[in-house]
């Protein structure tokens, strides 16, 4: 095989945001567009020579052109085995996984999540390092600075390689080794939790739940592990097939985008529902006509962890990113256990994990995971709260209902603006830094602002520093407005607006109302409509 080396040019705007690099598929259809990030990512590593390489996605339009591209780069820059799931198909939480057990160096994750697929739609590409978990952002800063510079790329001459045949191929050069992408993830699921109560709970008749996996990445595994190994009927798992086009739906599990699955637990009164995202790192839990918020969730997993197999021994720890509410901290508080505050971007976990530090971890974003990987992992969140119902017997709101009876409750809501300009949302952003430092000691509706900053986050293992990670406002009241432009959109900006606000009323059902003074103060304090003419959020979680 004849290693060739490409002259190219650097492609402005290759810098990673949130999660790896997003961008419209046209845009990685250039020629040279991936090959340049693919490149520099293998730059960025030591080195490649002789090592193990994890390839998959969650199977969007072009995942299967990359990783032919993938492979020809991988096998011209060194690398000895190439670990590719069954049709480019590996879930994040799943390549994760995979990257571990089989000791790679990393692995290339094809996805752009909850983004929509599809010719027009979003494409993306991110590097996950020997811990199974998403390169640092030291590591993504370095990919960014080669993509600026670079000016040749290796490959190889070879055929395209029949990725949907599990079983190895010896090249001489390199060893492809196709393998399932489910069964690993699956027996791991098996070693966490309680199997055997969970089967006689969804096999049984007093139980009906239904998980949406959206055409997305999930299909395949939550058919193996609800239906196969844990008995649970045949119509559980809806919209199972993984489609390049996800359907044409966007494959983010929230009320809006998983309607479908929403209607179907509340017309037929199903004790459980759960749908995941486009490549299976997200989770959305609902009971019969009860939303779970992802904070909420978070923190009930973290205070009923002892009722899972894998946790029975209570929890080392627990992190959760800033804008996320502070329900996790009144747990870890009465556990006596430390608690984390990171930047948004499960990228801040892994450290804390791999020293040790903390089990759980989870954001807003739907997105909740523990130290069984380096990723956020959608099914495992379902399977925590199957576990948890089995092992208690309550309902999905009697649980939540119990839990904020014992630790209170964090009313929350995330207001989204997406696709504003970026030179708005930009000059929106400066003014409201320069007015942090007037803002404390004010009071609004007569309550002071307590501390108003951008948060800076250190790491405590390795020391470094991520300033300007977003601004928070903080009210004497226990009430939080936290304000932030997206990392992870692909056209113009996405101002995320996160409100939250302690509360011992358990009976309060509309929080939009609920929160609706913190919500008007957080239009004033930003100019929303000033700076970008919207008067109304896209998206309201
Ligand atoms: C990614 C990251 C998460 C982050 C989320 C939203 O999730 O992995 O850590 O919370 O984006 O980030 P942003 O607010 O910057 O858009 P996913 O599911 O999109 O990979």
């Amino acid at each position: 095989m004849n290693r060739n080396i490409i002259a190219t040019t650097p492609f402005p705007g290759q810098k990673p945001g949130t999660s790896g690099l997003r961008k419209k598929v046209k845009v990685f259809q250039q020629p040279n567009y991936l090959e340049n990030f693919v490149q520099a990512v293998f730059d960025s590593i030591d080195s490649c020579e002789g090592q193990s390489l994890v390839i998959g996605g969650d199977g969007r339009y072009f995942n299967r052109e990359a990783i032919q591209t993938i492979i020809k780069m991988a096998i011209a820059n060194g690398f000895e085995t190439l670990i590719i799931g069954q049709s480019g198909i590996l879930s994040t939480p799943a390549a994760s996984c995979v990257v571990r057990k089989y000791k790679a160096l990393g692995g290339l994750v094809l996805s752009a999540s909850h983004n929509p697929g599809g010719p027009d739609e979003d494409f993306g590409i991110k590097f996950n390092r020997s811990n199974g978990g998403p390169a640092s952002e030291a590591q993504t800063d370095k990919i960014h600075q080669i993509t600026e510079s670079i000016s040749q790329y290796y490959t190889v001459d070879l055929d395209p390689i029949d990725i949907d045949r599990v079983g190895e191929v010896d090249l001489g050069m390199a060893k492809i080794q196709v393998i399932d992408p489910v069964s690993d993830y699956a027996d791991l699921m098996e070693e966490l939790f309680d199997f055997a109560a969970m089967k006689q709970l969804l096999s049984g008749p007093d139980f009906r739940f239904r998980f949406d996996a959206m055409h997305a990445v999930t299909g395949p595994y939550a058919q193996e592990i609800f239906i196969n190994r844990l008995g649970a009927p045949k119509e559980s798992v809806i919209n199972a097939v993984p489609k390049e086009d996800f359907g044409g739906h966007h494959p983010d599990p929230n009320l809006v985008h998983a309607a479908d699955l929403v209607n179907q637990v509340n017309e037929q009164a199903l004790d459980f529902g759960a749908a995941s995202d486009g490549d299976g790192d997200r989770n959305m839990i609902i009971g019969h006509q009860f939303y779970v918020n992802p904070c909420d969730s978070l923190a009930l997993l973290a205070a009923n962890a002892q009722k899972i197999p894998a946790y029975k021994n209570g929890l080392k720890g627990v992190a959760r990113s800033m804008p996320t509410s502070r329900a996790v901290d009144r747990v870890a508080d009465k556990l006596d256990i430390n608690c984390y505050e990171t930047p948004t971007g499960w990228k801040f976990f892994g450290n804390l994990m791999d020293d040790g530090r903390i089990s759980f971890c989870g954001e807003e974003s739907f997105g909740t995971s523990s130290d069984h990987v380096r990723e956020k992992d959608g099914l495992w969140a379902v399977l925590c709260w199957i576990n948890i119902l089995a092992a208690t017997g309550l309902s999905v709101a009697e649980l939540v209902k119990d839990h904020w009876k014992t630790y209170g409750r964090d009313l929350f809501t995330r207001h989204d603006y997406e696709a504003i300009a970026s030179d708005s949302a930009a000059k929106m952003m400066e003014t409201l830094n320069a007015s942090l430092e007037g803002l404390v000691g004010q009071s609004f509706s007569g309550v002071q602002v307590t501390l108003a900053d951008q948060f800076s986050y250190s790491d405590p293992v390795d020391g470094s520093v991520s300033n300007n990670q977003g601004v928070r406002i903080l009210f004497e009241n226990g009430g939080r407005i936290v304000v932030r432009l997206s990392g992870t959109g692909t056209s113009g900006a996405t101002l995320r607006v996160y409100l939250d606000q302690f509360t011992q009323d358990e009976s309060i059902t509309d929080t939009q109302a609920a929160l609706s003074t913190l919500i008007d103060l957080a239009d004033q304090l930003i100019g929303i409509e000033k700076f970008t003419g919207r008067t109304e959020p896209d998206v309201v979680t």
